[in-house]
């Protein structure tokens, strides 16, 4: 039958349109003309009505079935170039995962464990040794065992972080590492000299002298005929060997429930090295921590006899040590972890 032959035919230049495109986008241009309405075979479809019934149904069929077979090598080809072009995508956008920056800028410790490894060092060449205690602590270690009962006043000295465990106010994040000199001395029987180094916790809001999260070190010293001249001389001597000869320490009266007699001290401004300057307000002396002499009290709650030992404590702010040391304006600088400051210590 001639119409069904030149069908064919027409199926075949179709099949060689979809065969011979390249690309997706060649294929979709070809579309009209593999089986558009102004193709070949979809001009058959629109010349069957002129045909008679019998002929009509036979030839209908035949071209359905060749345009069926036609359509489905069209799909067949576009998923093949879909495939094909997403691969080429892919390979051409491989990251080599393996490639080894040549400069790896290698990082170093941090400005305040750099501090806290230096403190470490002075004090263990002093003879002390170094411990260390939980970060989360009950209100006996933080407070009752240093001479702190409920109801003292002093208690607003420490804006606390409770923590809710359903124990009331008895579960807290340490204020202070007072309490590991209390946990020292319940494991150590004197002669202690130790110093404790970790962070501490204040309901306080950042500001540039202020952090949340911070640190302190404390010092501890419990033996037999240890005086307040110790601890003056300690701290002395522990000032010039940190920061040089040319600063010195001085002591002022105080208070701390857990010490008596107590003191701050302070130690020459580090910038102007007491001749005295903006940072230290012209006074030469920049406040440092607290210290004293360990209260009776103490050391009897920790079951250490108070009528043969005698002992002093100390404690500073870690990170404003390393804010006065390198002269940086602003505590909160140390914790933006901004690399262009960090890289600088
Ligand atoms: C105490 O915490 C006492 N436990 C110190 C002590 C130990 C006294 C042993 C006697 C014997 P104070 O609350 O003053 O004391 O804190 C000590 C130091 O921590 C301060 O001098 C300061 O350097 C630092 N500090 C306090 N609050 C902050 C804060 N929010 N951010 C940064 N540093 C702080």
């Amino acid at each position: 039958m001639a119409v069904s032959e030149d069908i064919d035919a027409a199926a075949t230049a179709a099949h060689g349109l979809i065969s011979g495109a390249a690309t997706l986008d060649a294929l979709k241009a070809a579309e009209p003309e593999i089986l558009g309405k102004k193709s070949a075979l979809g001009q058959f479809k629109r010349a069957l009505g002129g045909l008679e019934p019998d002929e009509r149904r036979v030839v209908g069929q035949h071209l359905n079935a060749v345009r069926e077979t036609v359509s489905e090598a069209l799909d067949d080809r576009r998923a093949e170039l879909a495939a094909g072009e997403r691969r080429a995508q892919f390979e051409e956008e491989r990251m080599d995962l393996t490639e080894v920056p040549t400069d790896p800028g290698l990082g170093h410790l941090h400005l305040v464990t750099q501090t806290v490894q230096r403190l470490e060092d002075v004090f263990v060449g002093m003879g002390f040794t170094v411990s260390e205690g939980p970060e989360v602590e009950t209100d006996w270690y933080n407070f009752e065992a240093l001479n702190l009962p409920k109801w003292h006043p002093a208690r607003s000295m420490w804006d606390t972080l409770y923590l809710n465990l359903d124990q009331g106010d008895n579960v807290l994040l340490r204020t202070h590492t007072s309490p590991v000199q209390v946990r020292v001395m319940q494991e150590q029987a004197p002669p202690i000299y130790t110093i404790c180094p970790g962070k501490v916790f204040r309901r306080d809001t950042a500001d540039a002298s202020h952090l949340p999260a911070f640190h302190q070190i404390e010092g501890l010293v419990v033996d037999e005929g240890i005086t307040f001249g110790d601890l003056a001389g300690t701290l002395d001597e522990f000032t010039s060997a940190y920061f040089g000869g040319a600063i010195k320490s001085r002591l002022r009266p105080s208070f701390f429930p857990f010490t008596e007699p107590s003191a701050e001290f302070d130690i020459n401004c580090v910038i102007c090295e007491g001749s005295g300057c903006q940072t230290c307000q012209r006074t030469g002396w920049i406040e440092l921590g607290g210290c004293g002499m360990v209260h009776p009290n103490v050391l009897s709650n920790v079951g250490i006899d108070p009528e043969r030992y005698t002992g002093f404590a100390f404690g500073f702010g870690i990170d404003r040590l390393a804010l006065m040391r390198h002269g940086i304006d602003d505590l909160r600088d140390m914790f933006t972890n901004d690399v262009r400051f960090l890289t600088q210590f």
